[in-house]
């Protein structure tokens, strides 16, 4: 009876307050929404079947609150969660929104700049634990520049990993129970940002004083936009055990940031990338960093959410297909057969002095394993067509 594409809490899909609560503007247009009152959004997202509301800091306690307001902010806000039973499963810092932070927050080249942005991460890190998150995102927006002339590349990369380090000891010290993931971008608002994919990320991680508090949180639209392949990056996130959450909206390549729906222009992708989390046993928040289209009123801003969490379910639902389809099934396991004939030395067996020479010795037939094709013609049509729905 009931619409098997109706959210769960258990499906755990989260948004952003920024998300539902994006108001329309672009560099070429005022707003075309109202504020919308984070308690309205957490009332609204529960009716919708999402598991989770994320913020940053300042999306809940305005940047010039007094400790008064905070408190008072905080205990409606807390209110509404606990009426609802929605989490909040991640909090970040709004390090980009304010003047202060027009070259940088981390890697700013002002040293009272840098040590600002310590305490406000310090702060918001306390007010996103006081609310359940354990996990904090760190999104460096204005970690960047258009000019070389000044900064040294090598010093931000320096004064990122002290400030990643300090907070770490900070969250130590307080003894929460935090993760840190951090998500890398290309480009937009600076001309370029440092550290802008997840492989990047990864190796920065690698330098860290304490590399297993702090993973990845990588975001569809900014591989996307850098023309990368964002199921691959992802994979690579989940195969260092790196992935500590994601963000998930839609993009397309070579435009400016757009922050669709989620599946909304690449649908096939992100049908490669529910396979990939749903098989690989992704647990965390599937969390929507995207906005409704300019055009729409509030009740486009909640079609949108509906929207980006029913594809995700069709698409869980077209992998089940997938991995329950004869015809596609019987296609894999031919192409399986034949790669896995193969019995002689190779390299998962491990080197030794005496494998490799046995693996220099051996005689392959070049010519019969050169002219193989891949049948990937007829796998990518299938998927095609489960995809478009004829099968
Ligand atoms: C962007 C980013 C942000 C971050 C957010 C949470 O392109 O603007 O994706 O939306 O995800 O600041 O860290
Ligand atoms: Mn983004
Ligand atoms: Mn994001």
């Amino acid at each position: 009876m009931s619409d098997p594409f109706t959210p769960q809490r258990s499906d755990k899909f989260t948004f952003g307050l920024w998300t539902v609560g994006n108001v329309g503007r672009d560099p070429f247009g005022e707003p075309v929404r109202p504020p919308l009152d984070p308690v309205t959004a957490v009332h609204k997202l529960a009716e919708l079947g999402a598991y989770g509301v994320n913020f940053h800091d300042n999306d809940l306690v305005p940047f010039d609150a007094t400790p008064e307001e905070r408190d008072r902010i905080v205990r409606r806000f807390r209110q509404a969660l606990e009426e609802t039973g929605l989490v909040v499963p991640m909090a970040t810092t709004n390090l980009f929104s304010h003047p202060i932070f027009r070259d940088g927050a981390f890697t700013a080249s002002d040293a009272a700049v840098r040590a600002f942005a310590l305490q406000k991460t310090m702060q918001a890190i306390d007010l996103g634990v006081e609310l359940g998150a354990q996990t904090y995102v760190f999104w460096g927006g204005r970690e960047g520049s258009e000019v070389e002339g000044y900064r040294d590349p090598r010093e931000a990369i320096k004064w990122f990993r002290e400030a990643i380090n300090y907070l770490c000891r900070y969250v130590r010290d307080q003894g929460y129970n935090l993760r840190f993931a951090l998500e890398p971008k290309p480009n937009e608002p600076r001309g370029d940002i440092y550290f802008p994919t997840v492989g990047h990320m990864l190796h920065f991680i690698s330098t860290l004083d304490y590399p297993e508090m702090v993973g990845l949180n990588p975001e569809f639209a900014h591989e996307t936009m850098a023309g990368l392949n964002f199921v691959h990056a992802v994979a690579q996130a989940l195969e260092a055990g790196k992935l500590f959450h994601i963000d998930l909206n839609d993009q397309i390549m070579g435009r400016y940031d757009q922050d669709f729906r989620f599946g909304a222009e690449n649908p096939k992708r992100a049908f490669w990338l529910v396979w990939l989390l749903e098989t690989a046993g992704y647990d965390g928040p599937r969390h929507f960093d995207a906005h409704a289209y300019r055009t729409e009123d509030e009740a486009g801003v909640w079609a949108f959410a509906r929207g980006c969490m029913r594809t995700y379910l069709i698409l869980k639902d077209k992998v089940r297909r997938f991995q329950e389809d004869r015809e596609i099934q019987a296609l894999l396991a031919e192409l399986r057969a034949a790669d896995t004939a193969y019995d002689g030395p190779q390299a998962g067996d491990g080197y030794s002095a005496e494998h490799a020479a046995q693996l220099k010795a051996r005689q392959f037939d070049v010519a019969a394993l050169a002219r193989r094709g891949r049948r990937a013609e007829e796998l990518d049509q299938l998927v095609i067509e489960l995809l478009l729905g004829v099968r």
